[in-house]
């Protein structure tokens, strides 16, 4: 802490304590100083609205680095710097970078308090913007700084908004030192460092070592007529829909059945064996930071419901009145003015930014599960893969085994959207949606999933989804959002032996009367391509997959070339 005061030189220290009235002062400040705009206080109590710098809109994979000591341990799947080099390269904007700011020390646990899967961190910061986003992203303050206390180990991070200039800006993790420093950012994934810096990037490291796995999956409770609630395990890319699955609304068939769906965590998901073989999941998050364009009161009732109040709002439009507004809410209102403050012109772009975001506590989410507070977590039924395919890849097909279903992650693809800066939509290969998030090579990281498959291993089934897939026409064929459960009740069929599939290449697939459609309209075109297997696409596709992982060399497991092989003869 002494050393971090030395060089940055703030004028001030603050150490949180997670109170309301630290809360209060620090809003109030913010207000003064234009950080935060209040929203129609009728409509939005208790929220407000950022306005970020317009180039600090998103993450910046380009920017981003691993640094351990060996190059080849952060793999091809990430931007590399040595250790020295990079300390030496952000000490320098570091140095006196707080001169006129407030230093804020943030002890922070990811995870319930009291749970054996959480894992604390503190986050140093000169933004007052990024205190009010872990206050509710995680558990933050004096319970957090106990624990810390108590264990000794934690992880450090360092993070200063610079001079939110794009040329000077570094997010650097040394997950061999437990260590990030972000510099020059404000935005969510680059300056929360809780959230992908810690949550994923350390702790994927930390978990190889130490026998779990931290992924990008959020974590859903499917609650059946029976009352039996089976829990899965979903890993869509950035923008592809995680958040809508974590707090689906069964349609109305299903509600009048007795269905229910419970949200424990929409991004992120820590998992270990338990006692019994089974994996147990716990969400180290406290809060939800969610794509808000698109959320309307039909695509997503229950997150328009959560940020009813006490939500900070990042990028949004606003109407005349002054309530948050974007693209696709639906609600009848109008823009009058867009993210950047201007009078809204629909020639000058959207009015919310394509990645606008939502921070709120997940407490207010009407299907949050209590089961999120559980420090034992919940057993994974069923791990889902996913990604924004327009073209091949059906709806939904199961895979055959462990080491096929690694595979099935492994070989991922996704099209780009507005998280990251750079192009939107180009197709890539975000494996296990892991491709920036990944703390170490990608070929040791497929390795260590292979290895939960062993003697007393009481797997979850693993399926692959496209939610995306559209027709001739470029319109999406399958309904999504609500509809999805349709997809949710088939695997839990599966995974109890009771629905039926055909092999195929690929996977299991459904068998035509296994899925539950009553009340949706497919054309045949729809049915065609989200329940077809195109084989010779999939040669084509298998070809790309098998170059893919030959990228990696011979670190990557033998067992999944073999599996690529076996299948590409198709
Ligand atoms: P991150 O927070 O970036 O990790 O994203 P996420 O995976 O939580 O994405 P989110 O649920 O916010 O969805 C992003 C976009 O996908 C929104 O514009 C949604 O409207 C859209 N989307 C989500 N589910 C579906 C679906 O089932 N069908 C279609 N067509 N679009 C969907
Ligand atoms: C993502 O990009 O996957 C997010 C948003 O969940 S951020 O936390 O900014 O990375
Ligand atoms: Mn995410």
């Amino acid at each position: 802490m002494a050393e971090v005061a030395a060089l940055t030189r703030p004028d001030a220290i603050h150490w949180c304590d997670g109170s309301d009235e630290e809360s209060e002062a620090l809003i109030a400040q913010m207000q003064a100083d234009g950080t935060l705009l209040p929203l129609n206080a009728e409509t939005n109590p208790g929220s407000w609205l950022h306005r970020s710098h317009p180039d600090d809109v998103a993450r910046v994979e380009h920017l981003t680095f691993v640094c351990t000591r060996e190059q080849a341990d952060a793999g091809p799947n990430n931007h590399w710097m040595a250790p020295d080099e990079a300390h030496a390269k952000v000490d320098a904007l570091f140095d006196g970078c707080m001169r006129g700011r407030t230093l804020y020390v943030i002890p922070y646990c990811m995870g319930p308090i009291d749970s054996p899967l959480s894992r604390c961190g503190v986050e140093i910061t000169d933004s007052p913007y990024v205190v009010a986003n872990m206050r509710l992203m995680t558990r933050m303050g004096a319970d957090a700084l106990a624990r810390i206390e108590r264990e000794g180990a934690f992880v450090k991070g360092l993070h200063s908004i610079g001079e939110l200039d794009p040329e000077r800006r570094f997010i650097m993790h040394f997950p061999e030192e437990l260590t990030i420093k972000s510099y020059g950012s404000g935005y969510g994934g680059n300056a929360l460092l809780g959230k992908k810096c810690h949550a994923l990037r350390i702790a994927s490291f930390q978990a190889r070592n130490e026998g779990w796995l931290a992924e990008h999956m959020l974590i859903v409770g499917i609650e059946n007529p029976q009352g039996e609630t089976h829990y899965v395990a979903a890993a869509f890319p950035s923008a592809c829909g995680k958040t809508n699955l974590a707090m689906l609304i069964p349609p109305e068939g299903y509600r009048r059945d007795g269905w229910k769906v419970w949200t424990v965590g929409d991004d992120i998901c820590w998992m270990r064996p338990g006692a019994d073989g089974r994996l147990y999941a716990i969400n180290p998050e406290a809060g939800y930071f969610g794509v808000a364009p698109g959320t309307s009161a039909k695509s997503n009732p229950n997150a328009l419901e959560t940020i009813r109040k006490n939500t900070i709002f990042t990028n949004v439009g606003l109407t005349a009145d002054e309530q948050p507004w974007w693209e696709g809410l639906d609600n009848g209102q109008q823009p009058a003015t867009d993210w950047r403050g201007n009078a809204y012109d629909p020639d000058q772009g959207p009015a919310a930014h394509p990645n606008a975001r939502f921070t709120v506590s997940a407490k207010q989410c009407p299907s949050w599960s209590p089961m999120a507070e559980d420090p034992q977590g919940v057993p994974i039924s069923a791990i889902v893969f996913g990604g924004r395919r327009a073209s091949l890849v059906p709806l939904v097909f199961e895979a055959r085994d462990w080491t096929h279903g690694v595979l099935v992650g492994a070989a991922m693809g996704s099209e780009t959207t507005a998280a990251a800066t750079g192009a939107v939509g180009v197709m890539r290969r975000d494996p296990m949606a892991m491709k920036p998030f990944c703390g170490y090579n990608f070929a040791d990281y497929f390795g260590h999933w292979l290895s939960f498959d062993k003697t007393g291993a009481k797997l979850p089934k693993v399926f692959h989804v496209n939610w995306f897939r559209k027709g001739d026409d470029g319109k999406f064929l399958w309904p999504g959002f609500g509809d999805n459960l349709r997809v949710l009740e088939w695997m839990i069929g599966r995974v109890k032996g009771e629905a039926g599939g055909v092999e195929t290449p690929i996977g299991h697939l459904p068998t035509a009367d296994a899925l539950n459609l009553d009340g949706v309209t497919l054309s045949e075109e729809a049915k065609a391509k989200l329940f077809g297997f195109e084989r010779t696409g999939w040669k084509a596709e298998f070809d790309s997959i098998g170059e893919y992982l030959d990228g990696y060399g011979p670190r990557m497991p033998q067992a999944l070339r073999d599996e690529q092989q076996r299948i590409a003869g198709l």
